[in-house]
């Protein structure tokens, strides 16, 4: 029966007795089902429609607030936000999770069946768009006032199954049956133009650009409320949906050609059908390009006529908005300013590059050279040939600036060009995010050093200064708070409530780190999120796993460069070992992998299938049974982190040094207690320097090393392994079949493509990451010290709060104040 508000109940009765009729007037209201009979996933619409109504006053409160009070804004601009599930974000920062979890307990219902109702919005790949949503959740910490622009796909990153060991890809259909969470604004609507031609006219002496394009597509605008912590304030994330200018040809349609007349209305929507389309075929270069174009236009469309609403013209736009690439995806958004500014507003090239490069700033993600975007110059000018013509003149001046400032060197002109002209002109969309930018920014100190000495030598010469590092964050609200309630509860304990808002007393814990006591409801805590996962690991793939056992987990993209591989040679001499020495003191352990590889990535997908075929081998073989486990949990998403991340022991970060930009995920487990097995590269050195070098396993060569030896072209994989007899028995093994009975030459391409190029330098660090391994034994087999080392680790994270890194990102390049 429902509470009613009446006399005497205390607040917080009330509270629950208000959240529970909020929810029941959705179900009825909104959903228009009977509470008897409503599903889970009615229970979820229910209760985030009612948790959504306390966002609202607050979102429309902080919208008119800033409008008047005239504060500068931030957009970020962001291909991916990788969000996951909100219900439990917008309630523990709204910290009404209690209340609701209360309210639906005295429904009869388990606020945790709720939670899993909700499909995860995994508009994102990997840590790219994760760093986005976190972002957005720290800024509306902070209370600056931003605008996430990105695309709203129908279809985020494929549902990922393993079927027989290989992957296969779904659709994702988080949209299916609609999301609570956003508010459709069809009055935010933008035209989207796209191809045709240019026509030059000279009005007044003065020449005229007059693009007439070929397409319209619409842009519509979603909004998805943000909330800060302790819901000080609410940010919208505006997602663009594509629709046809004209819904159906009707002529068409009514002659019968019922498909014919939908073409243009599927063409245009494909926009925003799904993330990350192959761009295998030049159909799907183009649809990316098209995506990319397509948010940038209705972003900045929507920016400028908000800034013109407000402050009546656009001299004033770096005085009032930062706009932050996330990447270079959309970096297009430098050509696109300058053509409104041009074109529409009619200022000076001279007033309009002011304008657009005091604006814009560009954070770089990766130096991997193939991840950096170009296109090739026919593609682009078809789509956008307005555009083409601008980013040639932005490269026109500046060629010539940086010929008169290096008159020696005109070797500089062809690196520092915005267009590749080796193998087919292109253009790169990293020298043009540059060029167009105030501030470029690495995310990890040695990422930063690398962008200086590599991939931008030679423009940050011509541009000096321009280069800052900003160390990526984790939003400790969702990390730590939510995803770990157990170690949340005791930091408060001993730390004080206070940590909830300031993280850096995370370091008392550090005070305790030798207290028995302290140590053992630490480790109380990790195990019964263990066993939380040993549920999940039950459930999914029909074995246990034993919780004592040391996680030993890998989570994240699947990328060659990860070197998911090395861990499985690991795994397979480790296994070796075992079977040869049975009675030797091993730590048992579980070695957990997650993650996805792109659809088109042949070689990540056979490194699955390899971690299917091992764990398949290994975990049939009784004689290491207790000893080893290995685990490939399907579908790795944001709430599959949520529960492996508090559950592991051990974190893998052991990319080939000088190409992981940062990583986040490193930064998670840290913080959850998990020590680091890793090399110095990205974030881990951070880590290193604020854990210290006793509290984490650090192998392999450095980046410097790496350079050095590709340099020298010494010593090689040959040599490399006919130096290691351990790897020896693990390539022929693997390479002989002894994982794939049913085709041995299955995993021949991987085991030929080490022996010859290893391209990752596996067979350089092999050796040393074993030792390191069987340091980590050593210590697990001692658990107070393990749990030592765990408390000091979570003790000293608090510097990699998202807070911290927007904190810097608003002092040092939007200028925006905190
Ligand atoms: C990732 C980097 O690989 C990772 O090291 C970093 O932590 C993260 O960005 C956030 O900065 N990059 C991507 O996810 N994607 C691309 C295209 O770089």
């Amino acid at each position: 029966m429902l509470q009613t508000n009446t006399a005497g109940t205390s607040d917080y009765e009330q509270a629950i007795a208000e959240a529970k009729a909020a929810i029941i007037a959705k179900m009825t209201l909104s959903v228009g089902k009977d509470p008897g009979y409503a599903t889970d996933r009615d229970w979820f619409v229910a209760t985030a429609l009612a948790a959504r109504d306390r966002v609202t006053h607050r979102f429309l409160g902080g919208k008119r607030a800033s409008k008047a009070d005239g504060k500068k804004r931030v957009y970020y601009l962001s291909l991916e936000f990788l969000i996951g599930r909100q219900l439990t974000d917008v309630l523990y920062n709204f910290e009404l999770y209690d209340i609701f979890r209360a309210a639906l307990g005295d429904l009869g219902v388990d606020i945790e069946r709720v939670r899993e109702a909700e499909p995860d919005a995994a508009l994102g790949n990997g840590g790219l768009g994760r760093l986005a949503a976190c972002f957005m959740e720290s800024m509306a910490t902070l209370g600056i006032p931003a605008y996430g622009y990105g695309i709203r796909y129908d279809h985020g990153l494929f549902r990922q199954v393993i079927k027989d060991g290989w992957q296969q890809e779904f659709p994702e259909t988080w949209l299916e049956n609609g999301t609570p969470w956003e508010f459709l604004r069809s009055d935010v609507t933008y035209d989207i133009r796209f191809g045709g031609s240019v026509e030059t006219k000279t009005v007044n002496n003065v020449p005229r650009f007059i693009w007439h394009p070929s397409e319209v597509v619409h842009a519509v605008a979603y909004d998805t409320p943000i909330v800060g912590w302790r819901g000080s304030n609410v940010n919208p994330l505006r997602l663009w949906s594509a629709r046809a200018a004209d819904p159906i040809a009707l002529s068409l349609f009514n002659k019968g050609d019922h498909v014919g007349a939908l073409s243009d209305q599927a063409r245009s929507a494909a926009i925003s059908k799904v993330l990350y389309p192959s761009d295998e075929t030049a159909a799907g270069q183009e649809l990316r390009l098209r995506q990319e174009y397509f948010f940038v236009s209705a972003s900045l469309q929507d920016l400028i006529n908000r800034h013109i609403r407000i402050y009546g013209d656009l001299y004033s736009l770096p005085d009032r908005a930062a706009i932050q690439l996330n990447d270079t995806h959309p970096a297009v958004a430098i050509a696109e300013m300058m053509r409104i500014l041009l074109d529409d507003h009619n200022l000076r090239w001279d007033e309009a590059w002011r304008i657009t490069s005091s604006t814009f700033s560009y954070t770089n993600h990766t130096l991997l050279p193939e991840a950096l975007e170009t296109w090739p110059l026919p593609l682009f000018e078809r789509l956008l040939p307005r555009h083409l013509q601008i980013i040639y003149f932005i490269n026109n001046l500046h060629l010539e600036a940086t010929k008169k400032n290096f008159p020696n060197e005109p070797e500089l002109l062809s690196s520092v060009s915005i267009i590749d002209e080796r193998d087919g002109r292109r253009l790169r969309m990293g020298q043009l995010a540059f060029i167009g930018s105030h501030t470029i920014n690495g995310v990890s100190a040695l990422h930063t050093d690398l962008m200086k000495e590599t991939t931008f030598r030679d423009l940050n010469r011509v541009y000096p200064g321009r280069i800052q590092n900003k160390t990526n964050g984790i939003t400790f609200r969702r990390w730590l708070q939510q995803s770990n309630p157990g170690l949340t509860k005791l930091l408060c304990e001993v730390c004080g409530e206070e940590v909830l808002d300031k993280p850096e007393l995370i370091k008392r814990l550090e005070e305790h780190a030798d207290d028995p006591a302290l140590q053992q409801r630490i480790a109380k805590i990790k195990r019964a999120n263990k066993v939380v996962l040993c549920k999940i690991v039950t459930d999914r793939l029909g074995f246990r796993v034993e919780a004592d056992s040391l996680f030993d987990v890998q989570i994240k993209r699947q990328h060659e460069y990860k070197r998911q591989l090395l861990n499985l040679l690991e795994t397979v001499a480790l296994y070796d070992a075992i079977r040869s020495n049975p009675t030797a003191d091993w730590a048992p352990r579980v070695k957990i992998f997650a993650g996805k590889a792109a659809a088109s990535y042949v070689a990540a997908k056979l490194i699955i299938k390899l971690a299917n075929d091992i764990a398949k081998t290994v975990n049939n073989d009784p004689s290491v049974q207790g000893k080893l486990k290995v685990v490939f949990l399907p579908n790795y998403n944001v709430s599959l982190a949520e529960k492996i991340i508090p559950a592991a022991d051990l974190s893998e970060q052991i990319s080939t040094a000088g190409m992981e930009a940062s990583g986040t995920g490193n930064m998670k487990l840290a913080l959850n207690g998990a020590l680091t097995i890793g090399t110095l590269d990205g974030a881990n050195i951070e880590i290193k320097d604020n854990v210290g070098d006793d509290n984490i396993f650090i192998f392999g060569l450095t980046a410097a090393e790496v350079e050095e030896r590709k340099r020298a072209g010494a010593p090689t994989a040959t040599d490399n392994i006919a130096a290691s007899p351990m790897l020896r028995q693990v390539l022929d093994a693997i390479g002989g079949g002894v994982f794939s009975p049913d085709d041995p030459n299955r995993f021949k391409p991987i085991i030929d493509g080490l022996r010859s190029q290893d391209r990752y330098m596996l067979t350089d660090d092999f050796d040393s990451y074993w030792a390191a391994q069987r340091r980590v034994d050593e210590l697990w087999n001692q658990p107070e010290k393990w749990t030592r080392a765990a408390i000091v680790n979570i003790a000293n994270m608090a510097w990699f709060s998202s807070d911290r890194t927007i904190a810097e990102y608003a002092e040092q390049i939007w200028k925006v104040p905190v």
